[in-house]
């Protein structure tokens, strides 16, 4: 975001959704913005950093969301008004603050964006995240554009305030991600005052067990949420238009209002709307009118809670009405996974509504098709010259010698690559070929990947079980280690488990962007701070078997690992080696890179199943090819090559 412009009320500008929501929180105020980085929502923090010294309020990376939203739970109940942005895994992990939390709110507003991620572009999973908000009975909205999206933050925090408790606001991808015109509001100059009262407005107020307890401070939650449902039902955000000219009536909600309003320009249709803004709690009165308007109801929302389409049967049923609703749990129109979009809408309408239309999409198709003629196929890969795939390219050189059915249990970061298994073979499954599949690529490594942290503990229950076919494994990042993992290795060390652990610390979190990790030496703000060492952790823990190796140098790592996997016990080799984009910053000029001598390649192919981007093959010369403006000197390809068919060229800087 441009600063000159952020001072110029009622100007328009083109933001990215999570630029927005950064704006409207400044507009709003805020005191305190805390996060851990994960797409689709790092952009959040990252443009409130930039900012941070001109509006006055603190930012930081914590080490995970639920530290993030204890943080901010702290500062709310002080009075300062808080956001927190979390990726839809983030909730997850945060949830257990959030569903007690709520049992007393917070006095400061305090706004949560999780942003989804329908389609999984960037995820794990495609969770509808609003079921939370749902099970933690607070409001939220669902911006449909970029500026709603930073309009609704502005206001979120004013309705957090007016009911005293959390409020969210639920992104997808594509309002994050995406651009939009936004028309810029005021900044909230006032700071809120600042002050601790152990009863505010009622008896042990921040303190749920203390009286009234739990029972009665749910009570009062649902005295609030009858306050949240008057708010749904009067706010500008939930529009409800009943000049439409069908008997067929739309209710959608979030980005799903967008799809509409375009695929009723392209239908050519004047249905009676009700388009939701705020999407917990449903106002069930403007449902029944529109349900009292028409003869059927079609439910449009992105996501697979059926949070509207629920709450409207429920509100029919009330009410009486047999209507006819269609959406994606009964009577589907869409299905509940993948996300939807205009064409999408645009189908599930003429369909159901059996509407004679000339629309064939064939221009928006046209034009898609041209765009994707453009696109290169390719999956994504590790970088050039990335310490992980020395680590693996290691790994795998170690596992060979090793007789057995290994399993590798993969973690969250760049690393996970590993188990994306680009060009892998399609294989008929036996149990034979399943358990002797010949790993060659780096990409096919990996046999186990859920979530953040969930690496060591599962490879825990694979020995505790009794697992002897082979050696078991748990590898995770830095990022990783301190976000969710580090109980899982203090649980490993206490039940001794048979568990070699690799810890690949690139001093950064590099998947997301680079934010700083408790191992990159730096803050959020830039602020230079002691690095905290992962090693000194594992032997203050009582670790007895701890390695440690340079990610760049391969024997060194093998030896590591090999001493690692050949120690009885709970064994944890510390891989180090900067992440070589952060490395490549800082020595632009001078890096060394490396050529294949033609003369000497044999065409063995040992290079080509590093996995390294800047290395290719020849079919026709039969010759591994390395591109001269890719390779980032990492010098792994001239570690192995075993006819010395690799050299280095330019300067001599050696990765650290
Ligand atoms: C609960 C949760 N929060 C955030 C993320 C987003 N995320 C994906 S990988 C990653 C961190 C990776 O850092 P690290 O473990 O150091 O590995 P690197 O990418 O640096 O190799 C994060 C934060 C996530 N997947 N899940």
């Amino acid at each position: 975001m441009d600063k000159t412009k952020l001072n110029k009320p009622e100007e328009v500008v083109l933001l990215m959704g999570n630029e927005a929501y950064a704006r409207g929180a400044i507009e709003a105020g805020i005191d305190l913005a805390v996060a851990y980085p994960g797409t689709p929502s790092t952009e959040i923090l990252e443009t409130l950093i930039k900012k941070h010294k001109d509006y006055h309020y603190y930012v930081e990376w914590s080490v995970n969301e639920k530290v993030a939203l204890d943080l901010a739970a702290g500062a709310s109940i002080l009075g300062a008004r808080t956001l927190v942005p979390m990726k839809n895994a983030g909730l997850n992990v945060a949830m257990d603050t959030l569903m007690t939390l709520v049992y007393g709110g917070i006095k400061g507003g305090m706004v949560l964006i999780v942003c989804d991620d329908p389609s999984a572009h960037y995820s794990s999973n495609e969770q509808d995240t609003r079921f939370a908000a749902m099970a933690a009975e607070i409001p939220c909205f669902e911006p449909s554009n970029q500026q709603e999206a930073k309009d609704m933050v502005k206001d979120a925090f004013d309705l957090s305030e007016k009911l005293e408790l959390p409020v969210m606001v639920r992104s997808v991808s594509r309002i994050s991600h995406g651009n939009g015109d936004v028309i810029l509001g005021k900044i909230r100059e006032k700071k809120n005052i600042l002050g601790f009262n152990k009863h505010w407005k009622m008896q042990w107020r921040w303190n749920v067990y203390g009286p009234p307890g739990a029972v009665e401070k749910h009570e009062w939650l649902y005295v609030k949420l009858d306050e949240a449902k008057d708010y749904a039902e009067k706010t500008e955000y939930n529009l409800l238009n009943l000049t439409g000219s069908e008997n067929f009536g739309i209710i959608a909600s979030g980005l799903a209002i967008s799809y509409v309003k375009e695929s009723l320009l392209d239908i050519e249709k004047n249905p009676n709307t009700l388009y939701l803004g705020l999407s917990y709690p449903v106002p069930s009165g403007k449902v029944a009118e529109l349900i009292k308007s028409v003869s059927k109801v079609i439910v449009v929302e992105e996501g697979s809670s059926f949070l509207v389409e629920k709450a409207v049967r429920a509100i029919a049923q009330d009410i009486g009405s047999t209507i006819k609703i269609y959406g994606k749990e009964l009577n589907p129109i869409f299905t509940p996974y993948g996300e939807i979009n205009t064409d999408i809408v645009n189908g599930a309408l003429i369909k159901t509504l059996e509407i004679k239309t000339n629309l064939t999409n064939t221009e928006r198709e046209k034009s898609k098709n041209k765009c994707a003629e453009s696109i290169v196929l390719r999956s994504s890969t590790l970088c050039t010259g990335c310490p992980h795939l020395g680590t693996y390219t290691a790994l795998k050189r170690v596992l060979k010698k090793i007789k057995g059915n290994h399993i590798l249990n993969g973690d969250i970061g760049c690393y996970e690559q590993a188990g994306y298994g680009i060009s892998s073979n399609k294989f008929v499954i036996t149990d034979e070929l399943v358990k002797k599949y010949p790993i060659k690529s780096t990409y096919e490594l990996l046999d186990t990947i859920y979530v953040m942290g969930s690496s060591l503990s599962m490879a825990q229950g694979q020995v505790k079980v009794g697992y002897k076919e082979g050696k078991v494994m748990a590898i995770a990042g830095d990022s990783t280690f301190f976000h969710a993992l580090l109980s899982s290795v203090i649980n490993a060390t206490l039940n001794d488990s048979d568990v070699t652990l690799l810890v690949l610390d690139n001093e950064w979190t590099a998947m997301t962007g680079h934010q700083p990790s408790p191992t990159s030496g730096v803050l959020a703000t830039g602020q230079s701070i002691q690095k905290i060492n992962i090693e000194n952790i594992c032997k203050a823990i009582g670790i007895k078997s701890v390695f440690s190796a340079n990610a760049f140098k391969i024997h060194e790592v093998e030896e590591a690992m090999t001493e690692a996997l050949n120690y009885k016990g709970f064994s944890v080799v510390i891989i180090y080696g900067e992440c070589r984009l952060q490395f490549v910053r800082r020595h632009k000029k001078g890096l060394p890179f490396f050529l294949v001598d033609e003369s000497l390649c044999s065409g063995c192919k040992i290079c080509i199943d590093i996995g390294c981007p800047a290395i290719s093959f020849e079919p026709s010369s039969n010759k591994a090819v390395i591109e001269e403006a890719g390779c980032n000197g990492c010098s792994i390809c001239e570690q192995i090559c075993p006819k010395n068919a690799i050299e280095r060229r330019g300067d001599n800087i050696e990765g650290k």
